[in-house]
Parts: C-alpha cells; sequence; structure tokens
C-alpha cells in the first residue's frame, strides 16, 4: 500500500533513468524525533548522528554478548560452506561465502539481537516512529581473500529495487571481530547523506543475484564521488568487537577487500520506518525477494 506516499506525486529521488549522473538535495529529515525521552541516546550524539550521518557507539555490547554471537556466526559460515539457499551470498570470483541474507528471521540469535531493547529504543528515537526490520545481513570478511564492497548509497538501491519511498531508515552494523583500518572496514562520508547522487543506467531484470556478489548498477560515478570526498573527507570508524555502528540510509559508504591475516565479520540490521513501508519498485521492475527486502 502506499500509504503516505500517494501515486501521481513525483519521484523525489529517480536514480537509473537519466543518461547523466546528478546531484539531488535531499527532502527528507535525518533524526524525526528530537525530543529526548530516554536515555540511550543523548542530545550530543542525535547532533553527531544528524551532522555526520553516522554515529560510532564503542563497546555497545559486552563480551558474554559478543561471544555469544560470535558462536552463532561461526556455525552459520560453516554449515552455509554447502548450502544451496538463495539467501547464502559467494563471492564474486571464488565460492567463499560473502554474506548470508535474513539472519534475523533464521537464527533465533540473531532474532534476539535484532529485538535487542537499548539499540531498537535508539532505532525509534532517530526514526521518529515504530520500527521493522527491513534487510539483515553477515557480512564475512576473512583475512586474505574477503572481497571489497564499493561506494554505494543503500537507499539508492532501496528506492529503485525495493520501493522504499523515503529516507526514513539506518542500518545498524555491528562488528563481531576488531576492526582496524587495515582489515577492510567500512567506510563512510560524514556529511553525504544530505546529497543523493542519482545514477546511470538501466537496471537489468534480476539483478541482485549478480549485485549482491559485484554492483555494477546503483553505482555512483567518479565525478559525485571525488565531489563528495573533496567536500567531506573520508572516515573509517573502527574499534573493539562488540562496537556498533549506526548510520543512514543514504549515507556513502563503501569497504576495501582484507589482504590483512585478520578476519571482519559484521552483522548488519537495518530497520525502517512503519511509515516508509515498501510500495512498488521506482525501476518499474518487479521486486525483489523477502529475504533481501522484507514485505510482510
Ligand atoms: O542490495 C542491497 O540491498 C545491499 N547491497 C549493498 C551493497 N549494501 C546494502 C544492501 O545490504
Ligand atoms: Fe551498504
Amino acid at each position: 500500500e502506499s500509504g503516505a506516499y500517494p501515486l501521481g506525486e513525483p519521484d523525489a529521488y529517480p536514480s537509473r533513468v537519466e543518461h547523466q549522473p546528478q546531484i539531488l538535495e535531499r527532502v527528507d529529515p535525518v533524526v524525526y524525533n528530537r525530543s529526548i525521552q530516554q536515555d540511550v541516546i543523548d542530545e550530543a550524539q542525535l547532533h553527531s548522528y544528524e551532522q555526520d550521518g553516522y554515529l560510532f557507539m564503542e563497546q555497545f555490547f559486552s563480551e558474554e554478548e559478543v561471544a555469544e554471537l560470535r558462536a552463532e556466526l561461526k556455525h552459520i559460515w560453516e554449515v552455509s560452506a554447502t548450502e544451496g539457499r538463495p539467501e547464502v551470498i559467494r563471492e564474486p570470483d571464488s565460492e567463499e561465502v560473502r554474506s548470508v541474507f535474513a539472519v534475523h528471521r533464521d537464527s533465533e540469535v540473531f532474532k534476539k539481537l535484532s529485538m535487542h531493547e537499548r539499540l531498537t529504543a535508539i532505532v525509534r528515537q532517530i526514526l521518529g516512529s515504530e520500527v521493522y526490520v527491513h534487510q539483515s545481513r553477515i557480512n564475512f570478511k576473512p583475512g586474505f581473500t574477503g572481497k571489497e564492497f564499493y561506494w554505494h548509497s543503500d537507499f539508492e538501491t532501496w528506492h529503485v529495487e525495493d520501493g522504499m519511498p523515503r529516507m526514513r531508515a539506518l542500518s545498524c552494523s555491528i562488528a563481531l571481530e576488531d576492526n582496524y583500518f587495515f582489515n577492510g572496514p567500512l567506510m563512510v562520508i560524514p556529511g553525504s547523506h544530505r546529497h543523493f547522487i542519482a545514477c546511470v543506467g538501466r537496471t537489468p531484470d534480476q539483478h541482485y543475484k549478480e549485485s549482491l556478489r559485484k554492483q555494477q548498477y546503483g553505482v555512483p560515478d567518479h565525478a559525485s564521488m571525488s565531489w563528495l570526498v573533496e567536500k567531506y573527507g573520508i572516515a573509517a570508524p573502527t574499534g573493539k568487537a562488540g562496537s556498533i555502528l549506526l548510520f543512514d540510509c543514504n549515507l556513502m559508504h563503501g569497504s576495501s577487500s582484507n589482504i590483512s591475516p585478520l578476519p571482519r565479520s559484521n552483522v548488519f540490521m537495518v530497520y525502517n520506518s512503519i511509515d516508509n513501508k515498501l510500495v512498488e519498485p521506482f525501476s518499474g521492475q518487479r521486486p525483489r525477494p523477502g529475504y533481501i527486502a522484507a514485505r510482510e
């Protein structure tokens, strides 16, 4: 259902339709509820999230919590190696497991994690409503062989391919290994969430089967990337396992391959506002399956 976003309204964030890339201004808020009535996030943190488009919180999870999550991660890594389920995504040039989707649905441990009280309270504060899990995934980046994720805005894909109407969603990346500058941590462009980089190229059918291994459409052009980086620079928040990175759905981000011996595995939970439920994909194509984009 289209709810608050009636048909016939022009698309505020058209992408993969023009022949030239374009930089559009964000028309949506970043923080949807500024009045603080809890103690899980303070004014300074909320402000920093709004300005930069992300918030890094060290030691958000205790060592015991991390140990439980990591044991489950290891279990999923082992069983996924031989599984043919579509939720299991492999590296572009090998059969090594790259990502496993819908872990909040298929694993009790990650289901519990997705409903974590202190975490979801922060998310509800930022998005100003009740929320639900739009997507979850583990990204495995083993030492030596873990491959990169090229620069992208998640919202660009979720809007075009999944029909997410507005920028009212965020990701929480939970570090399950220590993150260093050298083991392929997430890199972000602080402030980039205020600009929408409209990409070129029409999305092929069933694009997700390729894009989750290596993305080739919905990729920002070099000139726009250079403009963003010149304006804002690049940050790579790193910390111990148990730290979390909350980031806006339109924040430009990516990560390099991991040629270090030390693994880097993160679990991502994407929360969307219940007032921002998915409509038909803006590409006009068929929606992606539910394990990538929940439609209830
Ligand atoms: O296509 C997607 O939905 C996913 N792709 C990337 C590269 N990041 C966000 C999202 O998990
Ligand atoms: Fe992403």
